[in-house]
């Protein structure tokens, strides 16, 4: 049985005009699928359902998150902005260590009660996929424990999770100043055991002079690709370690931040086909300085995504709307291309790009019904939820709280 979805104006996403405009045409869904999308005069049987000229876009995808962690680090945030910079919180061992602390201590359920308000704001905005990293765990027993809790929360709360491993997030305290054995942990039994237990899509790294070194990361993405994981990075955020070239090499799914990314990086993300996930809250709550090279990745060709970064230090903020408008306000980007980078491109930063982030038939039928005069508005109006209905696997489905 086919439902059909009428008089909606579809924002398809697809890369033909503006937001892939489609008008008079009706979107027919069967089961969890898009099955049809025809001009309305075709349409001749089956339960319809009215939306009576609003818009429809595909459900949002925000690719990049870390939404599960214990406590918060306000304090470290009232330090910065007097003036201490994140680097040297972090060498003091606050920072990430501080979340890794705070996220042993809870138990999967704590940690669940703990990161649901911020699933759910981004639910209650239109993400239907989310992207969660480990990563404030750094021992296997707790990086395992962080990814059930992601995989836990896909299954109770009507969004599609993307379990992503990150435990090269940071040097756990029991390994200080011994790295390169933390890295034969995360190779000899982190990966394996989360490759085993299929608990995450990809592997990540953060690649940074205060993180990991180029080769440590190189050999973290050896060693996932050898277990059938895809690879992606934290690269080139605060300085440039040419970790992006590395990680196209090894066909990264995604390269995140990319602030000081240089145009080598840029040629082998491009010849890769490797996706820039742009970040701007974390630039944003940072202050950086610099900005990543936008024009110069779009005219590579390159796929530029957008997401939240979500995360207790340098991105607390729990919203892919304003991520949106960040990215157009401070770096650039047309309201089309931030839309984009938090549907179709998105998508691709998490290998579904054949099932999710477009309206078109044979993808999964996750879609949103706006109250807006245009799609712009819903990158450019803040603080006001004009979502109507939110449709996951075709069916409606809307945030518990
Ligand atoms: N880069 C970031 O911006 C986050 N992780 C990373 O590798 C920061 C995470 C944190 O400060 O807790
Ligand atoms: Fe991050």
């Amino acid at each position: 049985m086919t439902r059909w979805w009428i008089n909606g104006r579809l924002a398809t996403m697809t890369p033909t005009g503006a937001y892939g405009l489609l008008e008079g045409h009706a979107m027919g869904v069967t089961g969890d699928t898009i099955s049809a999308i025809v001009p309305m005069s075709e349409v001749v049987h089956g339960e319809v359902v009215d939306v009576q000229g609003r818009w429809i876009t595909p459900g949002l995808v925000d690719c990049h998150t870390h939404l599960v962690y214990g406590g918060n680090r306000a304090n470290e945030w009232e330090m910065r902005l007097t003036g201490v910079p994140y680097t040297e919180i972090a060498r003091r061992g606050g920072g990430i260590l501080n979340s890794v602390r705070a996220t042993r201590a809870l138990s999967e359920d704590e940690l669940i009660e703990a990161a649901l308000p911020r699933l759910h704001a981004l639910i209650r905005e239109g993400v239907t996929t989310v992207e969660i990293k480990s990563g404030y765990g750094l021992t296997l027993a707790d990086e395992l424990k962080m990814l059930r809790v992601a995989r836990r929360l896909g299954e109770s709360e009507g969004v599609r999770v993307s379990g992503t491993l990150l435990a090269a997030h940071a040097v756990p305290p029991e390994y200080a100043g011994r790295a390169d054995d933390y890295v034969d942990l995360i190779v000899h039994s982190i990966i394996p055991e989360v490759a085993h237990q299929k608990l995450a899509d990809a592997v990540d790294v953060f690649c940074e002079s205060i993180a990991f070194s180029v080769p440590q990361c190189e050999r973290i993405w050896s060693v996932a690709r050898h277990h059938g994981l895809a690879v992606k990075g934290h690269c080139e955020q605060l300085t440039n370690q040419h970790g992006t070239a590395a990680l196209a090499r090894h066909g990264g799914w995604s390269a995140d931040h990319l602030e000081y990314l240089d145009d080598a990086g840029i040629a082998a993300m491009a010849e890769a086909g490797t996706t820039a996930v742009l970040l701007p809250g974390a630039y944003y709550f940072l202050r950086e300085p610099q900005r990543p090279p936008v024009e110069a990745l779009r005219a590579a060709g390159v796929p530029l995504a957008v997401a939240t970064d979500l995360n207790p230090g340098t991105s607390p903020f729990a919203s892919i709307r304003m991520a949106m408008n960040l990215a157009c306000v401070l770096f650039g980007l047309s309201p089309d291309e931030a839309l984009a980078g938090a549907t179709r491109n998105a998508a691709r930063a998490l290998g579904r790009a054949d099932r999710l982030g477009t309206l078109e038939v044979g993808k999964q039928a996750d879609f949103l019904v706006w109250d807006v005069q245009h799609p712009a508005e819903i990158v450019c109006s803040l603080g006001v939820n004009q979502l109507s209905r939110r449709v996951v696997r075709g069916e409606e489905c809307h945030a518990r709280i």
